[in-house]
This record gives C-alpha cells, structure tokens and sequence, in this order.
C-alpha cells in the first residue's frame, strides 16, 4: 500500500457550536498518541500545530442564525490555505479538531485539487442546515451544506469556487439525528444516507460496500470526516452532542479498516472531540484507534 506521507493539523474551533471544550481536541487527540501509532505503521509524519482561532469570549457573536459567520468564515479559509499547501506538497492532510464547522474549510483545502472528491461525512447528524433551517444558529451544524453550495454565500464561496462536492459523490453514515429541513434537502439534493436503521438492518459490512461504491465512482479523490458523535456514546462520551443509538465501537473499527482495504481515502478529518465531558480521554483514545484502522492497521 502506497504510504504517502502525513501532515497532522490542529483546528481549535469553537465557534460552530455551543458547549465550550471542544477547542481542546486537537491536543486530547496528540496526547493519545496518534503521531507514535501513524509511525509505528510507517508513515513518515509531521505536525504543524494549531491554527489560530479566537476564543468566542474575544469577539462579537453577531447574527443569531449564523453564530460567528465572520471568525468561522476567516479560520476556514486559512485552514482551507493549509490543507491545500499540504496537498500540494504530495501529503496526507490529517486535521484534529475542533467542531465540525472546520470542514468548511478541509473540504475546500482538498477540493481545489480535486475534479470530483467523494464525500463520507460519518456522523449522528447530517450537517444540512442554512441560518434559515437551523434550529440553534450553530454553523457546525451547517457545514455539509455548506460543501455541497447550499447556505451563506460568504461560506459557500470559501476558497474563492463553489461548490467543493456534488450531492451523488457523498455519503452520510450513522445518521439519527436530522432536522426537517435537512430531511428536506436530503430529498432535494438526492444525497445517500445510511441511518443507524439501515446499519442495524443490513449491517456494516454492507453499509461500507455500497457507500465506498458511491464516493469512488468516476471520483478522483475521497475526504472522510468523521464526527465521533457518530459512535454511540458509550464508545465515545466525549462530544458536544450526543445522541443516543450509534455506531459502536467495532462497527466504526470494520468502516474503517474496509476503507482502508478500498485505498480510497486521500485526506481525512476527526472532529467533536470534547475533553471536557469525557472520560479519561476516551474519546481521544477511541478517535486514534480509529486512525490507526484507517491507516491501515491489522490484527494479523
Ligand atoms: N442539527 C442540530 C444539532 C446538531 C448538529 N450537529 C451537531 N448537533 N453536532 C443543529 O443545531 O443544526
Ligand atoms: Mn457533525
Ligand atoms: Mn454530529
């Protein structure tokens, strides 16, 4: 398997969301020892830290449907500068964050690369709202949308082109928990969703089959970003909002090791991880275990 070489980076966003910790995430993540297990599988890795990103008591949050529009807006777009410089320079982009907002920006870094870049989005949610659908105003809760055109035009055209994907090139994983308005454009876009109903019915293995069948065709590119909300939060307590009823822990484990085997995935993303309300950083743990398994580790 082709090992090309890893660039870890910090997204200590806060913005997107509304309980505070998951700023911290990226360093619960490092401390979990994920550069030592990328490079006990030997990958050639480097980390160039945190970005910037203001705390939300520093500035102003401005429109209640859209909470900080314009600090999100300008951490996107310098995240989607960096993961675009690490592309170029023929790495792995791995960024740590942070709430799921900051894929805004990873989406956007990997998609000017990109032709057609295929989407997994694993998570308890869709991410499908705009200010006018969302019921909180948090913008991590809008971020698919916003990759796929739909929402404010100062996200949507981050990076300077729009949109990053197309709705038959992504697929949603582990959703429970949607809005009527993401039902809405679920419906519209035709987006492909596997539920925890669907995963409960006809069972991981298959669930993968189809959803890696979906992001690698005609694509020349898949991003994964995986919310660990996405996992039942026995596996994974340490998120912002949990929900009930997920993945576990050896369902996200096979997802990930049957991506692995596919060689699709050409940039990736952990995200939601919130040191605050976790456990011993269990969440951290179970995010590089996770890693690991995307990068190709095996029992045997
Ligand atoms: N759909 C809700 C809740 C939510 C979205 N993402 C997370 N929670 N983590 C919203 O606010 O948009
Ligand atoms: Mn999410
Ligand atoms: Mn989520």
């Amino acid at each position: 398997m082709d090992k090309k070489p890893i660039t870890i980076i910090g997204m200590p966003m806060d913005l997107g969301q509304g309980r505070r910790g998951v700023d911290m995430g990226p360093s619960a993540i490092r401390y979990a020892s994920a550069q030592n297990l990328l490079r006990q599988l030997g990958y050639e890795v480097e980390d160039i830290g945190d970005l910037s990103v203001p705390s939300p008591e520093s500035v102003n949050i401005g429109d209640p449907q859209l909470k900080y529009l314009s600090e999100i807006r300008q951490v996107c777009e310098k995240l989607a500068d960096t993961v675009s410089g690490v592309v170029e320079r023929d790495r792995f982009p791995l960024v740590f964050g942070g709430d799921h907002s900051m894929a805004i920006g990873t989406v956007a870094g990997v998609a000017k690369h990109y032709q057609k870049l295929g989407l997994i989005w694993f998570d308890a949610h869709a991410d499908l709202n705009s200010g006018e659908t969302s019921p909180s105003g948090n913008i991590h809760g809008m971020s698919l949308a916003v990759s796929l055109g739909v929402g404010h035009h100062e996200l949507v055209n981050i990076g300077g082109f729009a949109p990053k994907v197309h709705p038959e090139h992504v697929v949603i994983i582990g959703a429970r928990s949607l809005d009527p308005g993401e039902r809405e454009l679920i419906q519209h876009l035709g987006i492909k969703v596997f539920t925890m109903h669907d995963i409960d019915r006809i069972g991981m293995a298959r669930v993968m089959d189809e959803a890696i069948s979906i992001v690698s065709r005609e694509t020349d590119g898949v991003h994964l970003s995986l919310d660990l909300d996405g996992l039942d939060p026995k596996d994974a307590p340490g998120v912002g909002t949990p929900v009930p009823g997920g993945m576990t822990f050896r369902e996200s484990h096979l997802a990930m090791e049957m991506l692995a085997e596919a060689q699709v995935i050409t940039s990736a993303e952990f995200v939601e991880v919130n040191p605050i309300i976790d456990r011993e950083n269990q969440t951290a743990k179970v995010a590089v275990d996770l890693m690991g398994s995307v990068f190709g580790k095996k029992v045997l």
